[in-house]
């Protein structure tokens, strides 16, 4: 993509609206405009990244055995009459009449409409398990939205629900969210603790919400610094074992994490050594659920079991804030200078620098790369913009692309670009024709 082509409006200044780092950098950077409170906008850049995530979290749900359909954001109220949520989920949830006045409601979660889906299509256990999961746009009528995308009234979740005969089953299939959330996360860039939660209004027996650590969170949180050093990347794991799926879950829950509502301080103290306590805040990017059968009875989702007779349902849900992420990534990763992407999610991989826009020599090289670059697929945001080399450099460091290529007439007569790493600062010499080779995977 070429700057000069393209629509990155960004601002001059620090808009005065924004209270956290991750709101302020969005709306600079020209990712989001705000349309109502808690309602966004995502602007070319700002999608690019929001398409990244969800396509990271599309392929580890897929991974996890998980299959993908995508519901309406536009639901009837009958089922929610139901499950006896219509009336329990108050002000939040937006109501809506159509032409001939019934009653429906833009979806604030999925849980009914996913379960009478699995109802009308599966009869016997032999179907089972079975977890299927959307990507959505969800409407919540916040009491406070703020802080840009992180708390939105319409915002995107990715949200899975499982089906199972047992009790037990349902454990695995809980298990096997919790552990795709650890590689989801982790593939960000993010270390996203799992924490003992509330179930609110979503309700059930088993609940654990991940929270990514930064200053800005909303949840106070006390956990075991034991977690830094825990392997949260590498670890290989067959969704098909059931003992290496929960030995991994419970690695992961044994060590000490809580939010403040959840928070023992005896427990604490007896469990955590003193010099391994930490406390900090958090922001919650995942939120998952057992429930076994609070809505397969009302909504009738039965199977015939193995005996014969019909029972219903163990199920779950395992919510993502896919939009929450883009200001979540941020909040986590960023310096005075502006955004630092982590490489998988960023808009581009390579911002590519003209020092001398006009000059022949260093616009033709400033092409070839481009074209080369391009070829490769390598994405690359080409700033061709006659505009002086200070200005550039603060664009490319505000929006925070992981590699800068800086091509200037002196360093073509030996034909070299400078290299700069975004995260690190560090900048070196590159001879031009080995960068393709460089960038392309
Ligand atoms: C789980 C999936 C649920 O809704 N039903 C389906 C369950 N859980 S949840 O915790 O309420 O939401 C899941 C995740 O969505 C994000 N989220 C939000 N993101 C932006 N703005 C909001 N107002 C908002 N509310 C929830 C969070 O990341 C949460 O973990």
């Amino acid at each position: 993509m070429r700057l000069s082509q393209y629509f990155l409006p960004i601002l001059r200044d620090d808009p005065k609206e924004a209270e956290i780092v991750s709101h302020k950098l969005m709306l600079r950077c020209g990712m989001i405009r705000q349309e109502a409170a808690g309602s966004y906008s995502w602007l070319p850049l700002g999608l690019r990244v929001l398409r990244k995530i969800e396509q990271i979290v599309r392929e580890e749900q897929n991974r996890a055995g998980a299959i993908e359909v995508l519901m309406p954001t536009i639901q009837p109220a009958g089922l929610w009459r139901k499950s006896g949520r219509y009336e329990a989920y108050g002000k939040e949830m937006l109501r809506i009449k159509d032409r001939h006045d019934r009653d429906m409601l833009f979806g604030p979660t999925n849980e009914e409409m996913i379960t009478d889906i699995f109802a009308q299509g599966v009869q016997s256990y032999k179907d089972l398990p079975r977890n299927l999961y959307h990507i959505q746009w969800k409407f919540r009528d916040e009491v406070r939205p703020r802080f840009g995308v992180m708390r939105g009234r319409e915002f995107l979740m990715k949200d899975a629900y499982s089906f199972d005969l047992t009790r037990e089953a349902g454990q695995h299939s809980y298990n096997k969210m919790f552990v795709s959330y650890l590689k989801t996360f982790a593939r960000m860039g993010l270390k996203a603790v799992p924490m003992r939660a509330e179930t609110g209004p979503i309700g059930g027996k088993d609940s654990h919400e991940f929270l990514i650590l930064a200053d800005t969170g909303e949840s106070e949180v006390f956990f075991d610094r034991a977690f830094h050093d825990m392997d949260w990347q590498a670890f290989e794991i067959d969704y098909d074992d059931v003992e290496a799926v929960a030995k991994v879950v419970d690695d992961f829950t044994s060590k000490y994490a809580a939010t403040s509502e959840m928070h023992d301080q005896a427990d604490y103290e007896k469990r955590v050594p003193a010099d391994r306590r930490v406390t900090g805040r958090g922001i919650e990017v995942g939120h998952i659920f057992f429930f076994g059968t609070k809505y397969s009875e009302p909504l009738g989702a039965e199977v015939q079991g193995p005996d014969g007779k019909m029972v219903p349902v163990q199920s779950g849900s395992y919510g993502i804030g896919v939009s929450r992420l883009v200001g979540g990534i941020i909040e986590a990763s960023h310096d005075e200078a502006g955004i630092i992407w982590p490489e998988p999610v960023a808009p581009f991989k390579v911002g590519l620098i003209n020092l001398k826009a006009g000059d022949a020599g260093t616009d033709a090289a400033c092409e070839r790369l481009y074209h080369a670059l391009e070829c490769k697929g390598v994405d690359v945001l080409y700033d061709d913009r006659d505009e002086r080399a200070g200005a550039k450099f603060g664009a490319m460091d505000l929006i925070g692309l992981p590699w800068q290529v800086i091509v200037g007439p002196r360093g073509l007569k030996d034909g070299i670009a400078e290299v700069k790493n975004r995260r690190t600062g560090e900048r070196e010499n590159a001879a031009l024709d080995q960068l393709v080779g460089r960038f392309a995977r």
